[in-house]
């Protein structure tokens, strides 16, 4: 079949195998390309108009007890690593919804002190955050145990965010160290079970397959949750794959559209985290509809695989983002309007 009929077809919502998913993955001529990209903008468009969802990214504890081989942050980093206090978190938030964030995504390593006696740190911010700032909540603490979904939950998280990196058990096993694969999968179904939105994600460029691939975003979307992603590897200074030979991001990409192609009603997020601002557009021109890794400057708040990149020089922050997006001739949506597309999410959940 030529690409062009591969993409008719998905775009028609026939289901397409996984061959024909690992050939739209290896386009690399231009003409396919601007074909896939303008038929998932398109898809896009159709679901979600000119209207982008805006994500504030608080990590706000660097410290981690894991060691994944990818991770500038893995414990056996060497680096000078902060926690901030409830009472910073809740002042961060309040900024950011201030400037317009549609919800605020609360992401640790997975910090021994915030994982102890059940998470008690952690939701207690998450608490906090509802209670004072009344804001939508992402959370992304890791992986945690089945009982503690419901009181994530119940605490006012709207969302968990746990990435599966790759669906590929071998390579998973090289990458999350010492983790169980199984856990970690288990992690989205746990947390939809306890009436909670779930995002999962897999990073590209770690040594994996375009069959991998294709399979990996297969799974997710048959996971059924309602944020999918796929992120660049960044290599990490001081890390066992610091020397692995960065990928292009035009994989990321191409991942993105063929996610837009598959899972029309899902949200795509366009990572600050791998380009800074430079990247922006072409995601949203890949078929993103969601900004993420938006992080406030001067606040001593780091990224994940971009710890500073347009941090400080302000191009993360809400305000450029907004510029930007004015630019492109795209709109943030109101709180109103990301508050009523949860109402409907969680409707279809029965929740
Ligand atoms: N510690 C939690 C966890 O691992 O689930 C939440 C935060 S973790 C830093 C969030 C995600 O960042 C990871 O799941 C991974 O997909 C991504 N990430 C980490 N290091 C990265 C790197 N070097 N390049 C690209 N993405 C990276
Ligand atoms: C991002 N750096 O959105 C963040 C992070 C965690 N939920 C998200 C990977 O790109
Ligand atoms: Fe820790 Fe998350 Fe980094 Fe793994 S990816 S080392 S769990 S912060």
């Amino acid at each position: 079949m030529s690409i062009t009929d591969i993409i008719e077809k998905a775009k028609s919502n026939v289901e397409i195998s996984t061959d024909d998913i690992a050939e739209l993955l290896s386009i690399r001529k231009k003409d396919d390309l601007s074909e896939l990209f303008s038929a998932a903008a398109s898809v896009r468009d159709r679901v979600f108009g000119n209207k982008v969802f805006i994500y504030g990214f608080v990590y706000f504890s660097t410290h981690c007890r894991n060691n994944c081989a990818f991770c500038y942050y893995r414990r056996t980093n060497d680096l000078p690593r902060y926690r901030k206090t409830k009472e910073e978190v809740l002042t961060l938030s309040g900024s950011l919804k201030d400037a317009g964030i549609n919800l605020v995504d609360l992401t640790m390593g997975e910090d021994p002190l915030m994982c102890s006696d059940d998470h008690r740190g952690f939701l207690d911010i998450v608490s906090g955050v509802k209670e004072e700032i009344s804001i939508p909540i992402m959370v992304s603490p890791g992986a945690v145990q089945e009982n503690t979904f419901t009181k994530f939950r119940e605490a006012g998280a709207d969302w968990f965010a746990c990435y599966q990196e790759t669906y590929n058990r071998d390579l998973f096993s090289k990458l999350r160290l010492e983790q169980d694969f199984d856990h970690r999968l288990n992690q989205k179904i746990w947390a939809k079970r306890a009436g909670l939105l779930t995002e999962d994600g897999i990073m590209v460029g770690l040594g994996e397959t375009l069959e991998d691939r294709a399979a990996s975003i297969v799974k997710m979307g048959s996971l059924g949750c309602e944020q999918i992603r796929a992120m660049t590897f960044v290599p990490q200074k001081g890390t066992p794959m610091e020397n692995t030979r960065p990928t292009e991001p035009l994989d990321e990409l191409i991942s993105i559209a063929v996610m837009r192609l598959l899972f029309p009603d899902r949200l795509i997020p366009a990572s600050l985290d791998v380009e800074g601002i430079a990247g922006l557009k072409s995601r949203l021109d890949a078929g993103a509809n969601v900004i993420t890794s938006i992080v406030p400057p001067h606040e001593d708040l780091a990224g994940v695989a971009q710890h500073e990149l347009d941090i400080d020089n302000g191009h993360r922050s809400v305000s450029h983002v907004l510029q930007m997006l004015d630019e492109m001739g795209k709109k943030a949506a109101a709180n109103s309007e990301y508050e009523s597309f949860l109402k409907e999410l969680k409707a279809k959940q029965g929740w």
